[in-house]
C-alpha cells in the first residue's frame, strides 16, 4: 500500500537545503520516493503508511531543522 503525501517545507534557502531534506526522507522506512522544490517549498513523499505515517515524516523534517506542515 502506497499514499501519497505533501508537505510545506519552511527554512529552505538553498541546493544544499533542498538535498539534505530529500536526503533524509529517502533513508526513513517506508518512504518510498521524496521529492523536495525549493521554489514552491513543497516536498512530495510516497509512503507505505503500515510502516511510517504522516507525522513522522512531519518529525523527521524537523528533526534536520527545518519546518514541515502536512498538506494532504
Ligand atoms: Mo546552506 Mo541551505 O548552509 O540552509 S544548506 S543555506
Amino acid at each position: 500500500n502506497t499514499l501519497s503525501g505533501q508537505f510545506r517545507i519552511g527554512g529552505m534557502t538553498c541546493a544544499a537545503c533542498v538535498n539534505s531534506v530529500e536526503g533524509i526522507l529517502k533513508k526513513l522506512p517506508g518512504v518510498k520516493r521524496a521529492v523536495v522544490a525549493l521554489a514552491t517549498s513543497l516536498g512530495e513523499v510516497e509512503y507505505d503508511p503500515s510502516v511510517i505515517s504522516k507525522d513522522e515524516i512531519v518529525q523527521a523534517i524537523e528533526d534536520t531543522g527545518f519546518e514541515a506542515t502536512f498538506l494532504q
